[in-house]
């Protein structure tokens, strides 16, 4: 493959955020996928979302498993950590990483084969164990790397590029977060980035897993009428829930909806998220409402998005084992070797 290096010269006047970074800052190596793939508009929206929450790049750890979608880390953030595990393994590979070190922030970034076929089993353990990360699948319904195999999350009934008629149910990654113990659950589309920044804001911000279902059109293998993860598919059924802002903990809560229209849910971080309404009183409060409308509407044929499920009191997987704040690397001798007295103690504790 031929390796494209991006120009680093930018003009001096573009705009900075409060970090002095420039947009350019937060983006990665040339992308490599097809033009027009879904997943490169998931990668600019993570971009945008970063650079506007003015998160240093240092502190962030990008993780991803194999496939199209677990390439794009390359693609932005090109200044944080990064990690290309294997096949279906990043949550595992993630959860180690984050119980190392707390004061990053983790990016889990995957497939729809990656996370619901070879995955699948880690998928649900990462998703039960609280661990504080974003969890993004780029989900196209198809196992674009390896040339276009229905994934588990295809639609029984849909059509291959080649006509072949999926026989088996799907697999809905966003109600198997519900059911698993997410405590943020979103859906976004990659042709919808007003959407989905906000999105990405929220998830960060928020603290325990959370797991955000973006589709993700494959132009090269599942893009085509018969398809229901194509951009017109989507663009047609698509149906928001609510229409959300992040705001961040430093800015004004300016803008101003007529009351009652309009719920504010402040995050961990201090951040801001608010709903607006659209149709019918979605709460994204009451997880097994949200279940029963998912099941619904897809049996109606549509692709419900926006914000799912959040859980207000959310609690991580540090919380639960009680764990140590400071990162292991910062440990000295003295915390990490307490000495024989502390050792008789906890052996005694054991008889
Ligand atoms: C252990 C293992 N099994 C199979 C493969 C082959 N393989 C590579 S990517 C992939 C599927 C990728 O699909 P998805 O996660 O949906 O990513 P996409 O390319 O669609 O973004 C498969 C089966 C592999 N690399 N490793
Ligand atoms: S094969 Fe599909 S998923 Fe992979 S880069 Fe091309 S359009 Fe994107
Ligand atoms: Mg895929």
């Amino acid at each position: 493959m031929t390796y494209l290096a991006k120009p680093k010269i930018h003009h001096p006047s573009l705009p900075r955020n409060a970090l002095g970074y420039t947009h350019r800052d937060y983006e990665g190596a040339i992308s490599t996928l097809c033009a027009g793939c879904g997943h490169d508009s998931i990668s600019s929206a993570i971009i945008q979302a970063f650079y506007e929450m003015d998160v240093e790049p240092h502190r962030v750890a990008k993780l991803s498993g194999i496939g199209c979608s677990s390439k794009t880390p390359t693609y932005f953030l090109g200044n944080s950590h990064g990690f290309n595990s294997v096949h279906g393994r990043m949550p595992s590979v993630l959860t180690g990483a984050a119980l190392a070190n707390r004061d990053l922030i983790y990016l889990g970034v995957s497939g729809d084969g990656d996370s619901a076929s070879i995955g699948l089993g880690q998928f649900a353990h990462v998703m039960r164990r609280g661990v504080n990360m974003v969890y993004i699948v780029e989900n196209n319904g198809v196992y674009g790397l390896t040339k276009g195999q229905f994934s588990a999350t295809a639609d029984k009934g849909s059509k291959s590029k080649r006509g072949v008629v999926n026989s088996d149910e799907p697999i809905d990654l966003a109600m198997l977060a519900l059911t698993l113990g997410a405590t943020f659950v979103a859906r976004g589309f990659s042709g919808d980035k007003e959407q989905l920044i906000p999105l990405i804001k929220a998830a960060v911000a928020h603290r325990g897993a959370a797991f955000i279902d973006v589709i993700s059109p494959c132009v090269a293998f599942n893009n085509h009428p018969g398809s229901t993860k194509s951009y017109d598919y989507v663009r047609e059924h698509n149906e928001a829930v609510n229409f959300l802002d992040f705001i961040s903990p430093r800015a004004e809560l300016t803008t101003s909806y007529a009351p009652g229209d309009v719920r504010s849910i402040v995050m961990h971080d201090g951040g801001t998220i608010r709903l607006r309404k659209v149709g019918d009183a979605y709460d994204p409060r009451k997880r097994a409402a949200a279940m029963g409308y998912l099941e619904a509407r897809a049996e109606a044929g549509e692709v419900v998005t926006g914000l799912l499920y959040l859980r207000e009191d959310s609690a991580d997987m540090h919380d639960a084992l009680d764990t140590i704040e400071a990162p292991l690397n910062a440990l000295s001798d003295a915390d990490l070797v307490p000495g024989s007295k502390a050792l008789d103690e906890l052996n005694a504790s054991l008889r």
